[in-house]
C-alpha cells in the first residue's frame, strides 16, 4: 500500500529550510499532503506572512515533492485530516518535536531535523535591515540636495 505523508506549516518566503523538508518529507512515502497556513489561521497563530495564502499553496503546488495542497484553518483539523485523508505518517521539522505525539493513535508521527541558518523570520529581518538602510541612504540625498539647493 503506498504510504500517505502529510505535514503542516506556513510556508512563508519559501526558502532552502523548506525544500529539504519538503525533500524529507516525500522520502518517507509516496503522497505528501501539506496543509498550508491560511491568512486567517496565521493571525490565531500569531504570526504575519510577507506572502499571502493563494500564493504560498501555488508555489507548494508547484514543488516536485508535493502531491497535495490543503488549507489549514485552525489547530484541530489535523485529526480529521490524517483519518479522512488516509494519512500513515504526520511529519514535521523538530522544532515542533513531541507536540504532536497525541496523533500517535493515529498514525506514525515524526519529527525531523530543521536546516539551520535559516528561516522566514531572518529573511524578514534581512529585509527590514535593507529598507531602514535604503530609507537612510534617501534621507541622506535629501539632505544633500537640500543642502546645495539653499547654497544656489
Ligand atoms: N522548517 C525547517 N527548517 C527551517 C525552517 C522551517 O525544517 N530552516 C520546517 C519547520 O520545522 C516546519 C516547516 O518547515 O515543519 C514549515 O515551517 P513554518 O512555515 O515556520 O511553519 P510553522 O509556522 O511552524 O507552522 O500546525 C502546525 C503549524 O502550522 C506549523
Amino acid at each position: 500500500m503506498p504510504k500517505r505523508v502529510i505535514t503542516y506549516g506556513t510556508f512563508d518566503l519559501f526558502h532552502i529550510g523548506h525544500v529539504r523538508l519538503l525533500q524529507r518529507l516525500a522520502s518517507l512515502g509516496d503522497h505528501l499532503t501539506v496543509c498550508v497556513s491560511t491568512d486567517e489561521f496565521n493571525a490565531i497563530k500569531g504570526k504575519s506572512s510577507v506572502i499571502p495564502y493563494d500564493q504560498r499553496a501555488e508555489i507548494l503546488s508547484a514543488c516536485r515533492f508535493v502531491d497535495a495542497v490543503l488549507p489549514e484553518n485552525d489547530w484541530a483539523q489535523k485529526r480529521t485530516d490524517i483519518v479522512e485523508q488516509k494519512i500513515d505518517i504526520f511529519a514535521m521539522g523538530n522544532d515542533w518535536s513531541g507536540k504532536f505525539d497525541d496523533l500517535g493513535d493515529l498514525c506514525e508521527v515524526v519529527y525531523l531535523p530543521r536546516t539551520e541558518d535559516i528561516s522566514t523570520t531572518s529573511l524578514k529581518a534581512y529585509m527590514d535591515a535593507l529598507r531602514s538602510e535604503q530609507l537612510g541612504e534617501i534621507k541622506h540625498l535629501i539632505e544633500t540636495l537640500n543642502d546645495k539647493a539653499a547654497s544656489l
